[in-house]
């Protein structure tokens, strides 16, 4: 039996894709909670695993060579845990290209991004005074507009969506992958640009490590 993980991560979709990679790869692991309202990201201990100060990062007791190693960014701790038990890796050079593209997309695109646009069109409007912004409100709403078409125009080809691609498949998961993602950025939206993504969660919430992770 594996010593379990100690993961440090508050509740977001960041924290989420661990948690989601975590349950399935059947890993145990421990929960401590970095409340970065309160600056817990801050504190030399959480700087000392996390030194981009932000969450999620992880400590696996029994790191590669024995002694404990600590992980931080989500992508990273994703392609480490699938290292270490083997599990959601591809096989071939050609499949690890296909999963190395959403998984930098997802973290690198939709996550900054998202984040982004909630700030600048949810979080900032809501202020005491009000920050409105809206040239960059209208560079952000295009930027994850332009993702979710990127994300829809990959689902139709199945090429990252869970439960039409096998596990078996590799980090086309969304775990790994285009996992918690661009929803909910914008509430001014008036259609949905990406249709096919409800089916992907669906799928994606009936897999074992999503509805216990997730
Ligand atoms: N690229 C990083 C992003 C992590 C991140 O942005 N985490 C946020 C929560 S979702 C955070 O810890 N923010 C604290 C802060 O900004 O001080 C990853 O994928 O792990």
């Amino acid at each position: 039996m594996a010593a379990p993980i100690d993961l440090c991560c508050w509740p977001t979709p960041n924290s989420w894709k661990v948690t989601i990679a975590l349950e399935e790869m059947g890993l145990p692991y421990t929960v401590r909670l970095v409340d970065i309202g309160a600056g817990d990201q801050f504190a030399t201990d959480a700087l000392a695993i996390s030194p981009n100060n932000r969450a999620p990062a992880i400590v696996d007791p029994e790191g590669p060579d024995g002694p404990p190693v600590s992980v931080f960014k989500s992508g990273a701790i994703a392609l480490c845990l699938a290292r270490k038990t083997l599990r959601l890796l591809v096989a071939t050079e050609r499949d690890r290209i296909a999963v190395a593209q959403p998984l930098m997309w997802q973290t690198g695109g939709v996550g900054a991004m998202a984040g982004q646009a909630h700030h600048v069109i949810r979080h900032a409007p809501a202020l005491d005074p009000p920050q409105e912004l809206p040239a960059t409100q209208d560079r952000d709403r295009r930027e994850v507009g332009r993702l979710d078409r990127v994300l829809n125009g990959q689902l139709a080809e199945a090429r990252c969506a869970a439960g039409d691609v096998p596990v078996g498949g590799g980090f086309r998961h969304p775990a790994l992958g285009a996992g918690p993602g661009t929803a909910g950025a914008d509430p001014g939206r008036q259609a949905d640009p990406r249709p096919l993504a409800g089916r992907h969660e669906g799928n994606a919430r009936r897999r074992h490590g999503n509805g216990r992770g997730g």
